[in-house]
């Protein structure tokens, strides 16, 4: 088309064009590297869009030593005949008419659109040059330009320099070839980030089951190829890379309920919060919407029902919650509909309605069917479980909040009783000694420098892990004293800036019985404090095993090689005394062994500690006896139990 023969309607046309030079972010948001890659992602949409139509199963995104970038599918390829309402091709329609994506077509052309969705055009508007080609029987071809106006002195955009050509060349191949160069005039870098190209591209694999994306950076020789058969199964096992995943293959359903198509895949870790990841029309919802609240409603309810029928749940037992089906929760809800609407802050969250139920439907009914499945009965038993065991903490952890509430206002007399609080009001020197027995307690408390070390001891036998649930545990006085003298909270309501000590010391003994308290309270801080870990406020106190005397002379050794080296150094005619548990130790010895903080041996648990006391406290408080026995059995050697914590001295 010459300089000069525009019809009004394209003259409207190609000033719509200049306005988006005029304002890119008004179209794609900012002209940084998010911007350029905005137009390319225009480009790519469109051609996943007849992907997810069905009519490609191939596209290959190129970038150029030219600093140009091309995509091509093997489609319908975009109509090449006269668009009856503005009287050009198709192809001019679709490069030069602002929002033309998904404005015409069969009524297939409908996923377009979202965060890309102001089409094609925007990218022609804002490079230096396009080119089409489309492939149907013949080649077509087509190119625009940007150029200066010298009347005018302004930049002209987007203009065809000719229409739609049928070049006559005969082609085997079927589809659409859009060839541009981003603007250098516009973007503040013309330079693609071949990593964040790479990320969206798997991306859009994954969520486009059997869809082949070709990579090749003709600047580096890179070539890189995308092709997930699984689907959101495969993106499943990407996610859960390195997670110890809770059974082998994701559960996978596809369905479609009043004209809108759903997608999950939903697989479970032995992690304790969930990663849900959800999608519209291949865009991230980041912030969730319609369609995750459908799902996760759906879950609840199909995961409630299967728990009743198999006897998970009784009778008298309340549902679970939406809650306790997110520990270890891994999932992707991919919907595909019409109309979409974001909302929120940052515009990713999905604002429709109607996704809501028609996503609950669907993971109703395909979950129901899946349920029936006797091969994946394990599957659903183990995700019950995880749930089940997500339940008790929840409750337990209420009926803790109560206590603690109750705790508080208790006027501290009949805590203060056992607690021997210390003096100083610095709580970063000050120490809490959570002892093992009354007596090592008492000595504790003779030894203690009052100002900054403060005792509570734990009577007798006061935890029987062994019998005892978490939420029993909860219930011991010791352990609601720990929580009132620590001052911080538990579960949601910590507060680490509450803390009253610093360090919070066990000291427990060498034994089995020993090892079970350090075990249930790393498991107790764990679960209600896991900050307190995190920040490496929790540590094992090390008595001695060994005292090494002669006359005077008393030397303690804390492991077998230090007892050789202890006896070495004192000599011939020397004694040992073993000690059995810190009740055999006086005051001083006490003191001088354990409490005193520039001889003693302190271990800082770290959060790996606490988590294998986590694991481990399960396997001492389930019900399988055998398994119990087997740890207490490997576990009587005291020095292997406290592989758990990484030795510092401090
Ligand atoms: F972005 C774009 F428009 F430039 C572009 C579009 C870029 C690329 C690489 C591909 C495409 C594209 C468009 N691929 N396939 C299509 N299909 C159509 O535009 C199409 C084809 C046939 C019919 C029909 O009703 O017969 C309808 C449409 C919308």
């Amino acid at each position: 088309m010459a300089k000069g023969s525009y019809s009004a309607e394209d003259i409207k046309i190609l000033e719509g064009l200049d306005a988006v030079r005029m304002r890119p972010g008004m179209y794609i948001g900012t002209t940084s590297v998010k911007g350029l890659h905005h137009i390319l992602w225009e480009i790519v949409d469109n051609a996943i869009d007849e992907a997810a139509n069905g009519y490609c199963n191939r596209i290959e995104v190129k970038l150029y030593k030219d600093g140009s970038a091309s995509v091509e599918d093997n489609g319908r390829g975009i109509p090449t005949d006269i668009h009856p309402k503005s009287g050009v091709s198709g192809v001019q329609v679709v490069f030069t008419q602002l929002h033309a994506g998904g404005k015409f077509g069969d009524g297939n052309y409908q996923f377009s659109g979202g965060l890309h969705g102001v089409g094609a055009s925007v990218t022609n508007a804002l490079s230096e040059w396009l080119k089409v080609e489309v492939y149907r029987n013949t080649v077509y071809k087509m190119e625009f330009h940007s150029f200066l106006d010298e009347k005018t002195g302004k930049i002209k955009s987007g203009v065809p320099i000719s229409p739609l050509v049928d070049t006559k060349v005969k082609t085997k191949k079927r589809g659409t070839f859009v060839r541009f160069k981003p603007d250098a005039r516009v973007f503040e870098t013309v330079e693609f980030s071949i990593e964040s190209i790479l990320k969206r591209l798997r991306e859009l694999a994954f969520l486009n089951k059997g869809l082949t994306i070709d990579f090749y950076d003709e600047n580096t020789d890179f070539h890189r190829v995308y092709e997930y058969e699984g689907g959101l199964s495969d993106f499943i096992k990407y996610a859960n890379e390195g997670k110890t995943i809770l059974y082998g293959e994701p559960l996978y359903a596809k369905a479609e309920k009043d004209g809108i198509i759903v997608e999950f895949a939903i697989q479970h870790t032995d992690a304790y919060t969930d990663s849900v990841f959800s999608y519209v029309n291949n865009i991230p919802t980041g912030e969730g919407g319609m369609h995750e609240t459908g799902f996760r409603s759906g879950l609840t309810r199909c995961f409630n029902d299967y728990a009743r029928e198999h006897n998970l749940l009784k009778d008298k037992d309340d549902n679970l919650l939406g809650d306790d089906f997110k520990e270890g929760l891994t999932a992707i809800i991919s919907v595909k509909m019409q109309n979409v609407q974001f909302e929120g802050q940052t515009k990713n969250k999905l604002g429709n309605p109607e996704a809501r139920p028609a996503v609950e439907y669907v993971v109703i009914n395909e979950l129901s069917l899946l349920m029936k499945n006797k091969k994946l009965g394990k599957t659903f038993d183990t995700i019950i479980n995880k749930a089940l065991g997500a339940a008790k903490v929840r409750l337990a952890a209420k009926k803790a909040k109560e206590l603690a509430r109750a705790t508080k206002s208790l006027e501290s007399a009949n805590l203060v009783g056992k607690l021997a609080a210390c003096s100083g009001r610095k709580p970063e020197l000050n120490e809490l000694f959570i002892v093992e027995g009354d007596s090592a307690g008492g000595s504790a408390k003779q030894a203690r420098v009052r100002q900054t070390q403060a005792i509570l001891p734990l009577r007798g036998k006061p935890l029987n892990v062994e019998k005892k649930k978490l939420d029993q545990i909860l219930q011991n006085e010791e352990i609601r004293t720990i929580i009132s003298a620590l001052g911080t909270g538990i579960g949601s309501d910590f507060n680490l800036d509450d803390l009253k000590f610093h360090k919070v010391i066990i000291l427990s003994d060498a034994d089995v019985d020993g090892s079970h308290i350090r075990i249930l309270l790393l498991t107790f801080f764990f679960r209600y404090m896991r900050e307190l870990i995190n920040e490496g406020h929790v540590y094992i106190g090390m008595p001695p095993l060994y005292k090494v005397y002669k006359g005077n002379v008393e030397e303690y050794a804390y492991d077998d090689k230090e007892l050789a080296e202890k006896i070495e150094k004192v000599g011939r005619g020397y004694q040992i005394q073993r000690y059995k548990g810190l009740g055999e130790m006086d005051a001083a010895q006490l003191w001088e062994t354990t409490m005193d903080p520039a001889k003693r041996n302190l271990m800082q648990v770290n959060i790996e500690d606490a988590a294998e006391a986590d694991r481990l406290i399960t396997v001492l408080m389930g019900d399988e006896v055998a398994e119990r026995k087997k740890y207490i059995f490997e576990h009587a050697d005291f020095d292997r139990v406290d592989k758990f914590a990484k030795i510092k001295r401090s």
